[in-house]
């Protein structure tokens, strides 16, 4: 069979629309789970750790943790140069531009350990949540 040029073009651009499908139905399973599974945060030696990885935005997105208890939100980077490295907490006046790769540790203090707590870039595009219950 000859296959003309408008036929070639027509072939590739409904592979490329199959393609596009099939990552879409791919990819929203995940974005799905951001929404459904909320981690739960760790707690060793009676220190409740959360551990927020900061690139691009911020990961997990929201995380529950236990209400009352001393905690260390541990934000790491790893070759962070977007400005989610720029983080602020508002509720715990809280502002650092963090080193592009590294850990830092933040201390919630047990009183500070209740209802929500926003982090967000300083240009508040990304953000990230953690509900003490
Ligand atoms: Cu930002």
């Amino acid at each position: 069979m000859h296959m003309n040029k408008q036929m070639l073009i027509s072939i590739v651009i409904s592979g490329l629309l199959i393609g596009t499908a099939f990552w879409f139905v791919s990819v929203r399973p995940n974005a799905e789970n951001v929404g459904g599974t909320v981690p739960t945060a760790v707690i060793i030696d009676g220190k409740q750790i959360i551990d927020i990885s900061a690139k691009g935005g911020y990961s997990p997105r929201m995380v529950a943790a236990k209400a009352g208890v001393p905690t260390i939100l541990r934000v790491s980077t790893n070759g962070t140069f977007d400005c989610s490295a720029s983080l602020v907490i508002p509720k715990l006046s809280y502002q650092k531009f963090l080193q592009p790769t590294g850990t830092e540790d933040v201390l919630i203090s047990a009183e500070q350990a209740r209802g929500a707590l926003q982090g967000l870039c300083s240009m508040g595009m990304y953000n990230f949540q953690v509900v003490f219950k």
